[in-house]
């Protein structure tokens, strides 16, 4: 078998999505997801321009092999782009793998270790009232775990937080100019635990609830946070600092049992190593198509499971449904999974990208299609063209730019 076609398709249905299919010489395909939310066409150009050109005549059998190619044979490795690109290929490997095998993903992946994948969703207000209709909702649409961010008063524009119904508000990621958030860290650091004491209150003891910090404190900073939020037993405080500086989550760590995730941005599992190993955090973030795909975050989550870390996959709506499934098969198949991300998808997204996997009752699966279940439709993707959209960027009060 050879693979014959590699194709990289953007749409827009509701956000920018590209995905790599690669075709074969008996006409299987599989399908890879290479989004990378506000710098798409980078790698859109990585796989068209420099990687497509070295897929056809190679056997897509040969998954490690080809990863290794693309890593180790680019020279310039790691990186966002790279490592999206890598990870688009190695899913479309794995699906046609999938399909030739007759079987679900997971199944060649050891089989399931479980019957159903806890999902959390997202919920925010830009008050109390408002965040406890968005909790009710989540609640209702199923979910059994909830996170939870909210605006902070003398602040305008915070991450997370959009007003309810406001389609054009609600999608704060995808702005043809950046959106221009404000920050306030003494304000957020005095609001953020009576907010979740107020959640408490007003939901109990038992709903786990989850919160992104969003890289936006100093590590004393995010030690102070998690300390003063230990009363509502979080089940993890996500982002809390950024964590290309590793040493920061040692102190964190040292100040609080507020357990800690951590990853969503990190592309190797070099950017994890002494948080594993030195067991500062409890999750790992990295979304499949980040992270260079199944093959690498197998490696990763097994690393990860002899520090008794567990996965927590990377899900929002700029993760297509591809790289949602890929996560899925993979979530079902390890034995240390911890929880998966779903923020849903718009109907047109779930038109164009027709999927084996679903969300009942809280859970997640990926369904028992050969392959990882995703199919894309060429014609419904036309009919959502590819808009330039950027991330908001963030500034404090004096107009510094802060992490976003
Ligand atoms: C999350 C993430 C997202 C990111 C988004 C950027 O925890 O889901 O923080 O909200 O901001 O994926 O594209
Ligand atoms: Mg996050």
């Amino acid at each position: 078998m050879k693979i014959v076609d590699a194709e990289v398709l953007v749409c827009r249905p509701g956000r920018n999505f590209v995905t790599l299919r690669l075709t074969t010489d008996d006409g299987l395909t599989g399908l890879g997801d290479a989004t990378l939310n506000g710098r798409e066409l980078a790698v859109v150009s990585y796989l068209r321009d420099h990687v497509a050109p070295l897929l056809t005549g190679r056997d897509p059998h040969r998954i490690e092999d080809t990863w290794q190619y693309l890593y180790r044979g680019a020279y310039w490795r790691r990186g966002p782009v790279t490592m999206a690109a890598v990870a688009a290929v190695d899913v479309a490997l794995w699906d046609i793998k999938a399909k030739v095998a007759g079987l679900p993903l997971y199944q060649l992946l050891g089989g399931a270790s479980r019957d159903r994948l806890l999902a959390y969703g997202h919920a925010n207000g830009r008050d109390i009232p408002e965040l406890f209709d968005s909790v009710r909702a989540r609640l209702a649409e199923g979910y059994r775990a909830i996170r939870v961010q909210t605006g902070i008063p003398g602040l305008n524009a915070v991450y997370g937080v959009h007003p309810p119904g406001d389609a054009a508000a609600r999608d704060p990621h995808q702005r043809a100019r950046p959106l221009v958030e404000d920050w306030d860290t003494a304000a957020y650091l005095r609001h953020t635990p009576t907010v979740f004491e107020a959640v408490r209150n007003e939901f109990g003891a038992e709903l786990p609830l989850l919160h992104d910090v969003h890289h936006r404190l100093t590590p004393i900073q995010a030690a102070r946070l998690g300390r003063d939020l230990e009363p509502y037993r979080l089940f993890w405080l996500e982002d809390c600092t950024p964590a290309e500086n590793q040493e920061a989550l040692r102190l964190v760590r040292s100040a609080t049992t507020t357990p800690l995730a951590v990853g969503e941005v990190f592309n190797s599992v070099h950017d994890y190593q002494g948080l594993i190993t030195e067991q500062l955090i409890d999750y790992v973030r990295s979304a499949v198509t980040h992270f260079g795909g199944v093959t690498p975050l197998r490696k990763l989550l097994d690393l990860a499971a002899l520090h008794q870390i567990k996965s927590a996959v990377h899900g929002p709506e700029d993760i297509s449904p591809v790289g949602m499934a890929a996560a899925l098969h993979l979530d079902l198949a390890v034995h240390n999974f911890g929880i998966q991300e779903f923020s849903g998808y718009s109907a047109a997204t779930h038109d164009v990208f027709r999927h084996a996997f679903t969300f009942t009752d809280g859970y997640l699966h990926p369904g028992e299609e050969a392959g990882i279940g995703v199919e894309l439709d060429d014609a419904l993707a036309a009919g959502h063209p590819y808009e330039r959209a950027y991330l908001p960027v963030n500034r404090l009060h004096d107009g510094t730019v802060h992490d976003w």
